[in-house]
């Protein structure tokens, strides 16, 4: 089945998306490997970065570089202003009410684990119930799990069809007077599944059970409206979206975040110390504890405002189709099988190949200079699910091509004949 048409992205870009010109902007993929050029699909473990933000880090590093909040000084200052314009930046991004409600974490990752920390201790007892889907990534399971374990509340799994859908009857179903918080991915990394994000957090609110969106894959390739999906809490890391590493964002709506309490101690995220008594500061530096990620913070503001400038719409448009052709081209390999065929799709195509193992893909397809994912991609229970050890996984950024899925496919067919398939 091939994929169609999500619906939160207009189907027409407002101008030609010109795919040569953008390439310019990213040196890392001029460089050959393994004597050709490098194509790069391995957009889902983490984008290449556009030189503006290799710039923006550079130039804090070079002039403003000082810790923020704290000094009176003017690289102080500078290095503040410049933190807390990136939070503006991303709060105009996924369109949040406030930038009080736009935490700087160090991924996706963090930003889940702070949840379920906070969140957690302060709502889950025994009994208590968390919702999750069958298509998480690891860090959408664990933190779950080791607060299951905490409390002694319990774990759902909301299962997915053959296609690697997750039903909304089936959500609903699992949604009990004991659920605490549904925990969700709006766009599965090992499946490519747009999940129906608005239905779920509709059906939750009518029970009032808060909802979290995992959108470490979605933020690169869907429009993101916080206030428009009415979620409770989204999460996001930097690297995926063309920016840094280490840096990543908890979008939660103010009235959860203030209630919460502190994720972790320290400095920053205090108003007031004494042995006796510790008041904290307000949104968000509550959460905020330590000294930041703030060259990071800069880069992903940087990064924001270079994917903005190209449109998210136009960069969505350009991707699906590259989607649409390499699973149109992929489906004439004999042995090919596609792992992940919803009917809302974006950017990610894993397959298996009939007497080849994935790892083997990958490695034959790195010779021919095309960097691919192979493995479960941290995700063991969707790979259980379809009876796979592994998948090879392409993923597209806005910076792939036409030529390259070509490429692609005629690797595949190498890999069949070094098989001798
Ligand atoms: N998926 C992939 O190759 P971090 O590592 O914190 O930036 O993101 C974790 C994460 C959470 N949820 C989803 C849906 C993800 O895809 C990821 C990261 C990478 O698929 C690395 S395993």
């Amino acid at each position: 089945m091939s994929p169609t048409v999500d619906p939160l992205c207009s189907p027409r870009p407002s101008r030609p998306f010109e795919v040569e010109r953008v390439r310019e902007d990213f040196p890392a993929l001029r460089q050959h490997v393994n004597g050709k050029p490098l194509i790069y699909l391995d957009n889902a473990a983490t984008t290449q970065k556009p030189r503006s933000v290799v710039e923006a880090i550079r130039r804090f590093y070079e002039q403003d570089c000082s810790n923020v909040h704290r000094g009176v000084h003017t690289l102080s200052q500078r290095a503040t202003e410049a933190y807390e314009r990136a939070r503006e930046i991303v709060r105009r991004f996924l369109n949040a009410r406030s930038e009080e409600e736009i935490i700087f974490v160090r991924g996706t990752t963090e930003a889940i684990n702070l949840v379920a920390h906070s969140f957690g201790r302060w709502r889950v007892r025994a009994g208590d119930e968390i919702l999750i889907s069958a298509m998480e990534h690891h860090s959408n399971i664990v933190p779950w799990q080791i607060l299951c374990e905490m409390t002694g509340a319990r774990l759902r799994v909301a299962p997915i069809t053959e296609d690697g859908e997750l039903l909304v009857e089936d959500v609903e179903r699992l949604l009990t007077e004991r659920t605490r918080l549904v925990a969700m991915t709006h766009l599965s990394n090992a499946l490519g599944t747009i999940t129906p994000a608005r239905e779920i957090i509709r059906l939750a609110h009518e029970r009032g059970v808060p909802v979290l969106l995992d959108g470490a894959q979605a933020v690169a390739h869907l429009k993101v409206d916080v206030q428009e999906l009415e979620c409770d809490f989204y999460a996001f890391s930097g690297h995926k979206l063309y920016g840094p590493t280490g840096i990543g964002v908890l979008y939660g709506k103010a009235e959860w975040l203030d209630a919460m309490p502190p994720y972790q101690g320290g400095g920053d995220m205090i108003s007031s110390v004494t042995f006796e008594k510790t008041t904290y500061n307000r949104l968000p530096y509550k959460f905020e504890a330590g000294t930041p990620h703030i060259a990071g913070a800069i880069g992903l503001g940087a990064a924001i405002e270079y994917v903005t400038t190209l449109g998210v719409e136009a960069i969505a448009a350009h991707e699906r189709d590259l989607l649409t052709y390499a699973t149109e081209a992929v489906s004439s390999i004999p042995g090919l099988r596609v792992i992940g065929t919803a009917r809302q799709k974006a950017s990610i195509l894993s397959f298996t190949l009939d007497g080849v193992h994935p790892h083997d893909i990958g490695t034959i397809l790195d010779h021919e200079g095309i960097a691919i994912r192979a493995g479960h991609h941290c995700a063991q229970p969707v790979m259980e699910r379809f009876g796979v050890p592994a998948t090879a996984r392409v993923s597209f950024a806005l910076y792939n091509t036409r030529e390259e899925v070509d490429a692609l496919v005629a690797a595949l067919q190498k890999v069949r004949e070094v098989f001798g398939l």
